[in-house]
């Protein structure tokens, strides 16, 4: 059986964390847990290590880097002989072991290369998903127009997809990564497959509640990203036929 490990990118998860890894560890596959901290100011790293993870820094100190973060794990997983790697977000409040087991199940018995988590979402939420990604997508990448949740931050793959797709130069440091992860994923002829995780609560909803501004930085990653993506990808004459 192929060696499972999961990361959680964090920064300033103190709250969350190590509920987030005792549950992860409880998965069927005995994943080792890896955390690649952003610098947190709070005591992420602490909680982090005492629920026993494995902990590294993110290699710049850099913000936004979630991106940056997700590289690395990647590197680190694959120095301790990863198969499979899971990403999860670590301000998760609902978490469960079978999240990691329903991820990972469809990779290790190669039924895809890459699983993707999506879920029911609260009205408010997923506001950069339904007004940037969606939208983007259905102009300038068709192939992944099936996918609910192009920036779920839960997503499975062989080690192999994400070193082949990773070591590209322009892979994104910030929050692009997950709309680039997915497309560059898909224009590589892999298979992707969406997994139900039922209903995600997570801590920085709760941010964005209170002023949806705090989402811009993210909106700005994203849209540039896809439509970096398209250009590269010559999809970018695609906006011709778009009718306004
Ligand atoms: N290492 C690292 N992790 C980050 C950074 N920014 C966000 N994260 C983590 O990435 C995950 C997703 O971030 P979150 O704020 O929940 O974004 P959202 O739920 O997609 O809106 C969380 O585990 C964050 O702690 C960063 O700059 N560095
Ligand atoms: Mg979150």
């Amino acid at each position: 059986m192929k060696r499972v490990i999961v990361v959680f990118p964090a920064k300033n998860e103190a709250k969350t964390i190590a509920q987030c890894i005792e549950i992860a560890r409880q998965s069927k596959y005995q994943p080792e847990v890896l955390v690649v901290d952003g610098y947190s100011t709070d005591s992420t790293r602490k909680e982090a290590r005492a629920a026993g993870a494995v902990v590294i820094e993110q290699s710049a100190g850099i913000y936004p880097a979630k991106g940056r973060a997700m590289q690395d794990g990647i590197k680190e997983a694959i120095k301790r002989k990863a198969g499979v790697i899971v990403f999860l977000d670590a301000d998760i409040v609902n978490l469960t072991p079978e999240w990691v087991d329903l991820l990972a199940e469809p990779v290790l018995e190669r039924a895809c290369d890459m699983s993707r988590g999506y879920y029911r979402r609260a009205e408010y939420d997923g506001a950069v998903t339904k007004l940037i990604a969606k939208p983007l997508s259905w102009i300038f990448f068709p192939e992944i127009a099936y996918i609910n949740q192009p920036l779920s931050g839960e997503i499975c793959a062989t080690a192999e997809l994400f070193r082949n797709v990773i070591k590209s130069k322009d892979c994104p440091d910030g929050w692009g990564i997950d709309i680039w992860l997915l497309i560059e994923a898909a224009m590589k002829g892999y298979d992707i497959k969406e997994v139900y995780l039922g209903t995600k609560v997570h801590t920085s909803r709760q941010d964005y509640l209170v002023d949806v501004v705090r989402l811009a930085k993210m909106a700005e990653q994203v849209n540039m990203t896809a439509i970096k993506e398209a250009i590269k990808f010559k999809r970018i004459d695609n906006l011709k036929k778009v009718h306004l």
